[in-house]
């Protein structure tokens, strides 16, 4: 083609495309209906909500499709440097609200729905999450795609993309059954199938010396290949123009055919044996943070590095004819340890594939990483057993040998024959089962070591990782995790929203959330007192609703709705909570009527599931119906104290139960809790904090000041005192609580016994006993505040005002300065 003729064809399409995608009501209506007949193919004359549901979000798609392929463009012309964002986990929940919010057309929609018949948010009900990961990393990976995009960051994420997501939580008798999550059962419209974006994956096999002109080269001959095909997730930003990308693998058959047993005949074993390989991207490990050494999930991690790692190259190589310029156009993130494959696998590429002498390579490696820890116990980081490693990826274990072998001896000149500290810096681990300490490969490896909260920060330097501190203090930094104020508030507190904009003047908060500490001049004015409070009362309303058709209890719109909703964890002490309750019933019991009339009356609501090989955390879940089933039938008690369980809390469930609660609860023993998140989603949402000193909250203290918390508990630097004691000053409530649960007041005695030892003095490894009377504290605290509702309301405001430095914007902008060196790269409109 003549470049004459290009053009024209360009002016053409550009002309073609014009005529698309108008977003004026009567224009989407009819996209809407074309989508009925051709994509859904159901008669327009006749289709239920899901299948509009399904013409409604492919609409939506074609949008976000538009935008997406724009920015593509875009940053290909721009070349700027880019961030990749490595994660075997993303939390995002439903789509479609939070793209017709982003992508500024929500009324527009919600008027040609309603023209056709349907409401807007009845048909946003109909989806289901995508739950492609744990709890808060990897939901904190979906908020921090959100402000990538709606910052004008040219990034992209790089995740797995599981058949079967966590498991659904069904409870049985008070028990928890795990059932498989079909996500993809009914089709997913917010992706894009991309067949042509593929590349082999290798695994097992032998690695070869070679030579050509007497340099030593190796090849690694594998034994298995697998076939990484891409899935396309458009992130769109806010106010933006911008779409970006999360780009998630699937595995398929290789296309590289086993010949062997096709020759031999055995056809139907041969195509059988094929589709073997989609095992790898079949379900999401559901084990939040417990690493047990499995090759399926070694096999996982390396396969979306690979895959990623050559995406990555490939695209580089396009535009660029040598490494030079590598770090300056890519900036790699590794979420956690699981991506940390990444630096081997970018080092073998350079070294074997593309021949770059070892120090050449390991100069750019060096250059190229940013690793996240998200831990604090340094007995929970990840370690790979050596002959696992060596068996699925030769060469990535050389590599690692070699790597290692570099960092002893340059270690051994800076500290000398200190034996001790050598063996715990290594990345071989000796012992019984020799493992590879993928912490120590990412440190190494890495030119920054981010820590999630300043806390946490403080933890990385004094103890988990405190040797490599004192080599590389430079390293290390702490940006403070944040949540997306547009799904935290906009989406999920439409009512807030509106409300917060009202008293602001302006919807610029929702890309500027520093501009909420505006709400705190207006934090004593009664109008928008008597405003807040009818907005708490809608969305108390709706939570208690979903409780009465979920578990047939009805609530009291009136009582205080006491909120702890996350992954069952010992550390995390539900344990506390539902002690705490029990006190609390047995308060009520023992009272006389005029001192009932006092009692402030509460719904507490717990919610969260257990790893399935987690006993004690399973014992926990059970213990809560068997206190909820006494507690909530006992005539004496009536409306005075509920306790509900929230079966299968994901994303949807938290955007309904956060904006309806008064207080919540993020009690872990200090030190345990990295950073914590859903406390910043409660703090938005107006959510007193009832908290140790553990984690963010310390932050979250010092912005909305502890007077308008309920801080209580040991603090950090208390905690190994208190374990040394031989025998604390437990309370006699404490001692009678789990007395009660252990003499079988809430029956169940044999099943309850160990989760009662757990909890023993002398074992009591989290502290309950020693932080039950200054808990109570806090409650009283919290009770006596509640029925001031000038007061209340007033915390509540500053609450939301003191929020704004916990917005992942704050923490991306953060990354991008000091780790990642990026710039925005806006797309024209
Ligand atoms: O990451 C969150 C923090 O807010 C939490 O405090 C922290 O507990 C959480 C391996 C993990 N730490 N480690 C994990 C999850 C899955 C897995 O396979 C580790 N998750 C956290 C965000 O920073």
């Amino acid at each position: 083609e003549s470049s004459g003729q290009s053009r024209g064809k360009a002016e053409r399409m550009f002309r073609l495309m014009d005529e698309f995608l108008k977003n004026d009501p009567m224009s989407l209506q009819k996209d809407i209906i074309h989508h009925v007949e051709f994509t859904v193919a159901r008669s327009r004359f006749s289709f239920d909500d899901f299948e509009a549901y399904q013409a409604l979000s492919h609409s939506v798609r074609d949008r976000l499709i538009e935008r997406w392929h724009d920015t593509h463009q875009h940053f290909k012309k721009k070349d700027p440097k880019r961030l990749y964002f490595l994660s075997l986990e993303f939390l995002m929940g439903r789509s479609l609200s939070n793209s017709v919010i982003n992508l500024g057309i929500r009324d527009e929609y919600a008027d040609a729905l309603a023209q056709l018949g349907f409401e807007f948010e009845v048909l946003a009900e109909q989806e289901g999450d995508a739950a492609l990961g744990n709890g808060g990393l990897a939901r904190l990976s979906a908020c921090q795609m959100d402000s990538l995009a709606t910052l004008d960051y040219p990034a992209m994420g790089y995740g797995l993309r599981y058949q079967y997501g966590l498991f659904r939580q069904i409870i049985v008798d008070g028990y928890q059954h795990e059932q498989p999550d079909f996500w993809l059962n009914f089709g997913n419209p917010w992706e894009i199938e991309r067949v042509q974006v593929s590349y082999s994956v290798k695994f097992y096999g032998t690695v070869e010396e070679k030579a050509s002109n007497g340099v030593k080269y190796h090849v690694w001959v594998p034994g298995e290949t697998v076939e990484a095909v891409a899935y396309d997730n458009p992130i769109p930003g806010y106010g933006t123009r911008n779409a970006i990308n999360l780009r998630l693998w699937a595995a398929k058959p290789s296309g590289q055919y086993d010949l062997e047993s096709y020759n031999t005949g055995d056809y139907i074993n041969a195509v059988v044996n094929r589709q073997k390989a989609e095992i790898i991207s079949n379900v999401l490990y559901p084990d939040d943070r417990s690493y047990q050494g499995k090759e399926l999930r070694l096999k996982q991690q390396y396969f979306f590095v690979s895959a990623s790692t050559q995406d990555i190259i490939r695209r580089f190589k396009d535009d660029h004819d040598n490494f030079d310029e590598f770090p300056d156009k890519v900036a790699f993130q590794i979420n956690e340890t699981q991506p940390s494959l990444a630096i081997v696998e970018v080092m073998r590429v350079l070294i074997d594939e593309e021949r770059l002498a070892w120090k050449r390579a390991w100069e750019i490696v060096c250059k190229l990483f940013s690793f996240t820890s998200h831990s604090v116990n340094p007995e929970g980081l990840e370690k790979i057993p050596v002959d696992l490693l060596g068996s699925l990826l030769p060469r990535h274990l050389q590599i690692i040998y070699d790597i290692n072998h570099n960092f002893m001896e340059e270690l051994k000149k800076k500290i000398g024959q200190d034996y001790r500290r050598l063996d715990q810096m290594s990345i071989v681990a000796e012992g019984t089962v020799k493992t590879i300490r993928m912490a120590n490969l990412s440190i190494i490896c890495s030119h920054t070591v981010n820590g999630v909260s300043r806390l946490h920060y403080e933890l990385l330097k004094t103890r988990v990782f405190k040797e490599f501190y004192d080599l590389w203090p430079q390293k290390f930094q702490y940006k403070t995790n944040g949540v997306t104020q547009r799904r935290w508030i906009v989406v999920s507190n439409p009512s807030l929203c509106s409300l917060i904009s009202k008293w602001l003047g302006t919807e610029e908060w929702i890309r500027n959330v520093d501009l909420l500490v505006g709400l705190r001049e207006h934090a004593s004015n009664p109008v928008l007192q008597q405003e807040w409070r009818m907005v708490k009362k809608i969305n108390k309303i709706r939570l208690a609703e979903y409780i009465e058709t979920l578990t047939g209890v009805e609530v009291s719109l009136d009582a205080m709705f006491d909120v702890q909703v996350k992954r069952i964890h010992e550390y995390k002490r539900q344990l506390l909570n539902i002690l705490g309750i029990i006190h609390r019933y047995y308060c009520i019991k023992n009272m006389n009527e005029s001192d009932r009339k006092k009692v402030v009356p509460r719904v507490c609501i717990i919610g969260g599931k257990a790893a399935p090989g987690y006993e004690i955390a399973k014992k926990i879940i059970k213990l809560c119906h068997a206190v909820a089933e006494k507690v909530n039938n006992d005539a004496d008690v009536g409306d005075l104290l509920k306790l509900i369980f929230i079966p299968d809390y994901n994303v949807s469930v938290a955007e309904m139960v956060i904006p309806g609660s008064d207080l919540s609860q993020h009690i872990s023993t200090a030190g345990h809790e990295a950073s914590g998140t859903s406390s910043m989603k409660f703090l938005m949402n107006g959510c007193l904090l009832l908290a140790t000193a553990d984690g963010s909250t310390v932050e979250i203290a010092e912005e909305v000041g502890s007077e308008n918390m309920f801080l209580f508990g040991a603090k950090v630097h208390e905690v190994p005192q208190l374990r040394e004691k031989a025998t604390s000053e437990v309370p006699i409530q404490f001692v009678r609580v789990v007395r009660m649960v252990r003499d079988g007041y809430f029956g169940f005695k044999d099943y309850f016994k160990s989760l009662c030892d757990t909890v023993e003095d002398g074992k009591d490894f989290y502290l309950l006993g020693s932080d039950f009377s200054s808990y109570l504290e806090a409650q009283a605290m919290a009770d006596r505040e509640f029925v001031n509702e000038e007061k209340w309301t007033r915390m509540s405001i500053l609450s939301t005002a003191g929020s704004g430095r916990f917005s992942s914007d704050r923490t991306m902008d953060e990354y991008s300065k000091l780790s990642w060196g990026i710039q925005p790269c806006k797309c024209p409109f």
